[in-house]
């Protein structure tokens, strides 16, 4: 076989090679099937750069080197590139980064003002924090747009992805670069000497290979590069021209940069994507992960930034990966437990064999406000009350509520006054379309509850929140169908999706796996836990809402309070690791864990007590707000949306 004319020889590599490869034709068939046990796959992960600035930039048209950063009340929580060359980061008051950089653009955050029924771009919004509620929908619709350019990109057969926040998407390439390998190198697909799976492949018929302008992550071994390439490298940077093509179609498109990473696993692409920004890819081919790896620490490692990688830090005396690889497996699992110092033995050498999951829906919705001053009657509060209506029902149409492709089951109102939270929660009557005097007359219901429960004034803090999200009617079924049939659609179309054909095609890792990572759990935010948990699909769903919750929280609506500077250790959340500027703002999330908390449980009941008041102590928590489809354009709120001049 002749070197592929796709292969181009850059720089060709002295010496013949092996003639067999490393990896047998096994391997190769667990690619097509995305095992995470295959040595040979390719995992990317694309990250937006300076996002939210991004979206300002492009929404007004700013040129690429015009410094602009994304203001919230008087903070930045987003900084572009050309703006951080003046030393200008999320750590500036919007005071002192135009003193650094006195032609900065500094945008304030579309916002909700009290009694209006949309959010707006408000000029004077960062001196009504009382007022005003910061929305992320632009964000989050631009978010959407490049999510389905990225999916549409790929072929439909032959994707995984997974939105992991609002700016960033593992994709699992695997299958793809599969088909790709057998297009390019047709032997692969010839049976197996004996027809034995564990025979060696043939080594790759190239010496060298193009990576173009990727960032290629250095091998401290320059023997290491003298040894020809095989399989898994050439899969990688199948992966890479992917992963090329991708991000120069959302620049195109779109008009957004992105930086990322490709390498075997999800732990690596994150780390390659952060390694070189703007708009820059890296990648990590297997052989150089080690030397990777051991020049970091491993506090930038994904779950190992917060409580557990303090727990590292001080059992172990060190941050360096290089010295932590120093320590024998078996003293990680003695000061750490079995599972824990397992699972850290294995990350630190690049072991991650965690899924991409392209099941991300969202399990439920919160819309929130700290009162600074507090309100003191009802007037107020419903008020906040129809904004958070507005806010929420417009992500249940985008959620596709009006089809009823999914639509939530449960609505809960959480409220605090002095250190009391009292919090109410009802069902959302099925069998007829949800709108948002609906969701509106339900919150206010729950406000009366709330109130007729003793002294509730002033209040600090509201929060509304929608979960127990079902799929509805589904395929050609739309709107009609649902009017029409109501409670016999309901009944005999939500059904959980982990019935659903596809759910098939998301095998979660071995039972054993799963088992032995639960107790690790503690450490991690739910996002993270929840793929090793029973009922795997539902949890596995809130993942992305997770994250997204987070952005939410870092960016504001879950307690639209403070802006997240860094660095910050002080008032980290103890559940999810989430870092706080300072103990209200923690306040605040830790109240929204409640509230989320409140969801789960009435998630597990079949029916709900009627508006019953739930103690306060409960514990666990999920988040909220995310999405992913694409829309149409036609109904209410998309006009709405389309006030934005984006693009
Ligand atoms: P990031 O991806 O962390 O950062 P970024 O996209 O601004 O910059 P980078 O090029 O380094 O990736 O966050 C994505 C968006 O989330 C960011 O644009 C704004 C929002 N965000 C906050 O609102 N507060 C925060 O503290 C952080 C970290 C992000
Ligand atoms: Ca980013
Ligand atoms: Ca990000």
């Amino acid at each position: 076989m002749s070197p592929s004319p796709t292969f181009p020889i850059s720089s060709p590599v002295h010496g013949s090679g092996p003639s067999r490869s490393q990896f047998t034709y096994r391997h190769l068939n667990l690619l097509a099937s995305y095992s995470t046990s295959s040595p040979l796959r390719v995992v990317a992960h694309i990250d937006l750069d300076a996002f939210y600035a991004q979206c300002e930039m492009v929404r007004l048209g700013t040129a690429e080197d015009q410094p602009l950063a994304v203001q919230q009340w008087n903070g930045l929580i987003a900084v572009n590139y050309p703006a951080r060359e003046f030393g200008i980061g999320r750590h500036c008051t919007v005071a002192d980064a135009k003193k650094l950089c006195p032609q900065l653009i500094s945008q304030h955050v579309a916002t909700w003002k009290e009694g209006d029924e949309k959010w707006a771009y408000h000029d004077d919004a960062a001196s009504h924090i009382e007022t005003h509620k910061v929305s992320l929908d632009p964000y989050r619709l631009e978010s959407r747009k490049i999510f389905s350019l990225i999916k549409d990109s790929l072929p439909p057969n032959l994707q995984r992805v997974e939105k992991a926040s609002i700016d960033e998407v593992f994709l699992d390439l695997s299958a793809q670069v599969h088909s790709i390998l057998l297009q390019r190198f047709p032997d692969l697909a010839s049976p197996p000497p004996y027809d034995d799976p564990t025979e060696n492949l043939p080594a790759p018929p190239i010496t060298a290979l193009d990576w173009k302008a990727d960032a290629l992550v250095d091998l401290n071994d320059a023997d290491a590069e003298a040894d020809d390439p095989d399989w898994d490298d050439v899969a990688i940077l199948i992966g890479s021209e992917i992963v090329r093509d991708i991000r120069a179609e959302i620049r195109r498109t779109l008009r957004y940069t992105c930086s990322a990473g490709v390498a075997s696993n999800k732990m690596l692409s994150k780390l390659g994507s952060g390694h070189k920004k703007p708009n820059q890819q890296t990648v990590i081919r297997n052989r150089a992960v080690h030397h990777f790896l051991s020049d970091m620490k491993f506090t930038k490692i994904r779950n190992l930034g917060g409580k557990l990688g303090d727990q590292v830090v001080s059992t172990f005396n060190t941050e360096s990966v290089r010295e932590l690889l120093l320590v024998p497996v078996e003293q990680m699992k003695l000061k750490l437990g079995d599972d824990t110092g397992f699972w850290l033995y294995n990350t630190i050498r690049g072991i991650d064999s965690s899924e991409v999951n392209s099941r991300t829906q969202i399990k439920s919705m919160l819309s929130a406000k700290s009162f600074r001053p507090s309100i003191n009657d009802s007037d107020q509060a419903i008020k906040w009350l129809r904004i958070f209506t507005a806010d929420i029902f417009s992500r249940l149409v985008e959620e596709g509520v009006l089809e009823n492709r999914r639509r939530p089951k449960t609505i809960n109102l959480h409220h605090r006054h002095d250190s009391q939270t009292r919090s109410r929660s009802s069902t959302i009557p099925q069998g007829k379309i949800l709108d948002e005097p609906t969701l509106f007359n339900l919150a206010k219901t729950l406000l009366k509850q709330i109130m007729s429960d003793g002294k509730v004034w002033p209040c600090a803090n509201l929060s509304l929140s929608v979960g127990g999200f079902e799929d509805g009617v589904s395929g050609n079924m739309g709107i009609g169908a649902f009017l029409l049939r109501g409670d016999e659609a309901r009944s005999s179309n939500l059904t959980p999706k982990e019935d659903s054909a596809d759910s098939s095609a998301c095998e979660p890792p071995g039972k054993k796996r799963r088992v032995d990572n639960l107790s690790i759990q503690r450490f991690f935010p739910k996002r993270e836990t929840c793929l090793r948990r029973e009922g795997e699909v539902e949890e596995r769903d809130t993942r992305g809402e997770e994250q997204q919750q987070r952005d939410d929280t870092r960016g504001d609506p879950g307690s639209d309070s403070q802006v997240r500077r860094a660095p910050i250790t002080d008032h980290q959340c103890p559940r999810c690791s989430t870092e706080f500027e300072n103990a209200e703002a923690l306040q605040n999330h830790l109240d929204w864990h409640m509230a989320k908390d409140l969801q789960d449980e009435e998630r597990g009941k079949t029916t709900f007590a009627n508006l019953s008041a739930v103690p306060r102590d409960q514990k666990r928590a999920p988040a909220s707000s995310s999405k992913k489809q694409s829309r149409g354009g036609t109904r209410k709120l998309e006009h709405g949306q389309s006030k934005l001049k984006f693009g």
